[in-house]
């Protein structure tokens, strides 16, 4: 992190103090931390050719444990075949494809570093360039490693960014934990306005600590979440792994149309993670 960028977000973090306070007339409780994470401590690439690497990375595959979408009647059925998930070019291409495949209309990639590399705070970050059209739901997003002890929602979920295929200048982040999850989320969207996320590629980050979690895209410090902002239970104060997978249908996009273009691909040249 070359410290222009980060002259950059506090400049910008200055503008959204202003601009809050101009706003809205909030008390001074509400001026944003930021803070600047950059001790690297795990990186992938994408630089060895084939399938992502094992030792970090794990596959979801099918339509979900209770068969459903992954609870959100997603349509895709994801594997972990070379068509759907594969690193090439320096790039972890993940790829959404119509095709007729054990029940489902669509196939894709998800992929979890659950069990292999979980961690409580950081920054973490991806640049990527993300699929179009209609019914494309891309995500980088981070579930609590308690899942399985606690089950979704009281483990927690932060969503680094979501994309409707459908809305190509904007995305959103997001918490969903006790008393805010599904679509009584805490969130943003952010719109680049001039830009596309499926055109050019862009970081996509949180920085992540006690008691907040802040939301970048580029340089830009978009949103801040704290425990204030949640109505039940604060559950980021514990460790989290890393999923990224981009979804067909389902309840955040709606389903494909006759003007969604197959197959789509969302390119990720790296992942890193800060303290
Ligand atoms: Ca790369």
């Amino acid at each position: 992190m070359n410290q222009f960028k980060i002259n950059k977000r506090v400049f910008k973090y200055f503008i959204l103090s202003i601009s809050f306070f101009t706003l809205f007339s909030c008390s001074n409780d509400d001026t944003q931390t930021v803070t600047n994470l950059n001790q690297l401590i795990i990186q992938d690439e994408f630089n060895v050719d084939g399938a992502p690497d094992s030792t970090l990375w794990n596959y979801d595959i099918g339509k979900g444990p209770g068969n459903d979408g992954w609870g959100n009647q997603e349509l895709q059925y994801y594997t972990d075949r070379p068509e759907n998930i594969i690193v090439e070019d320096g790039m972890l291409k993940i790829t959404a494809i119509q095709e007729s495949f054990e029940g489902s209309a669509y196939t894709s990639s998800r992929i979890t570093t659950k069990g292999k590399y979980e961690q409580k705070y950081g920054r973490f970050e991806a640049r990527m360039q993300l699929p179009w059209g209609q019914g494309m739901w891309p995500a980088f997003w981070l579930l609590g490693s308690n899942i399985d002890e606690v089950s979704w929602p009281n483990c927690g979920e932060i969503d680094i960014m979501e994309n409707r295929g459908q809305e190509p200048t904007i995305i959103s982040g997001a918490l969903h934990g006790p008393g805010h999850s599904g679509s009584n989320f805490i969130g943003k969207n952010y719109d680049l306005v001039t830009d596309r996320v499926d055109t050019s590629f862009h970081i996509y980050g949180i920085e992540w600590g006690e008691g907040y979690v802040n939301f970048y895209i580029d340089d830009v410090l978009y949103n801040q979440i704290t425990p204030a902002d949640v109505p039940g239970e604060w559950v980021f104060d514990q460790p989290f792994y890393i999923i990224m997978n981009v979804a067909v249908g389902g309840n955040f996009v709606g389903s494909p149309n006759a003007d969604t273009v197959f197959p789509q691909t969302m390119l990720i040249d790296y992942v890193r993670v800060y303290q």
